[in-house]
C-alpha cells in the first residue's frame, strides 16, 4: 500500500491532536514535527500528505479536490454544509455534544435571544421547535454572554461541561451529538483505491 498519492485536510486544534494519536496507533508515521509552523506537507509512499486549516475550511479543500479526504467535526459540516463531499467514517475522538445552555435547567419561556457560533444548528433547531429566537452571533467566548446580559442562553460545545459550571451555567438540552468525521471528494473517492485502504485503516 502506498499512500503517495493521498492528501488529507486535517481541522487545527483538537482534531489535530486526535488525529495524531490515530496515526500513532495505527503505525502511520506522524508528517508534523513540533517545532514547524508548516501547514502542509507532501505525502510519501508510508504516510499521506496532510494540510492543516481552520475547521471550516476543511470541506472546501476537500470539496475542490486540494485534499482527497479532509477530518472535521460533525458539529462544523453540520453548520456549514458542503454538497460536493461525502462523508466515509466516524472516526470517534473530538466527541462532545452541542447543547442548549442557560442559568437555569429551564427551557425559554417565550421569545428570547441565544448566543452562538452554530447559528444554522441553533435557528433550525429553534424552528422544529417552534419558538421565536434571536440568534446573536459570536465567534468565541460564548459563555460570557449570560453571564455579561447579552443573551440568557447559549447553544455552544460541550465536552466534559466544566467551563459551563465555571460560568454557574447549566444544561437545558442536547442538540446533537459529535465526533470527528472523514470526508472525502466523491470523485477521488471513486477513482483512488488508496482512499479507502486509508480509511479503512483509520476506522478498524
Ligand atoms: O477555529 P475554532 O476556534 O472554531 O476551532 P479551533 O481551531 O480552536 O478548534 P478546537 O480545538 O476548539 O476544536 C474544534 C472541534 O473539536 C469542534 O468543532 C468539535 O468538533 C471538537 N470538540 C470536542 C470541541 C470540544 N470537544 C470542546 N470541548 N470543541 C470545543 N470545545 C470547547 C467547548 O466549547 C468549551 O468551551 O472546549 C471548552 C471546554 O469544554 P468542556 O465542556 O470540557 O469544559
Ligand atoms: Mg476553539
Amino acid at each position: 500500500m502506498t499512500f503517495d498519492n493521498v492528501t488529507v485536510a486535517v481541522a487545527k486544534g483538537r482534531i489535530l491532536e486526535g488525529a495524531e494519536t490515530l496515526w500513532e496507533q495505527q503505525g502511520l508515521p506522524w508528517p508534523i514535527d513540533k517545532e514547524s509552523r508548516k501547514l502542509w506537507f507532501s505525502p510519501e509512499a508510508a504516510r499521506p500528505g496532510m494540510l492543516i486549516a481552520r475547521a471550516r475550511d476543511i470541506p472546501t479543500f476537500v470539496a475542490m479536490g486540494i485534499a482527497d479526504l479532509g477530518i472535521v467535526g460533525l458539529d462544523v459540516l453540520e453548520e456549514h454544509p458542503n454538497a460536493q463531499i461525502i462523508q466515509v467514517a466516524d472516526l470517534h475522538f473530538a466527541t462532545c455534544r452541542v447543547v442548549l445552555a442557560g442559568k437555569e435547567r429551564q427551557w425559554p419561556a417565550g421569545p428570547t435571544r441565544i448566543a452562538t457560533k452554530y447559528q444554522r444548528i441553533a435557528q433550525a433547531y429553534f424552528a422544529v421547535h417552534h419558538h421565536p429566537v434571536e440568534i446573536v452571533p459570536l465567534s468565541g467566548s460564548l459563555e460570557l454572554a449570560p453571564v455579561i446580559g447579552l443573551a440568557p442562553y447559549i447553544v455552544d460545545i460541550v465536552d466534559t461541561g466544566s467551563t459551563l459550571r465555571q460560568h454557574q451555567l447549566v444544561e437545558i438540552a442536547t442538540i446533537m451529538e459529535s465526533s470527528a468525521r472523514l470526508i472525502a471528494n466523491p470523485s477521488h473517492w471513486r477513482t483512488k483505491p488508496a482512499l479507502e485502504q486509508l480509511r479503512n485503516r483509520l476506522n478498524p
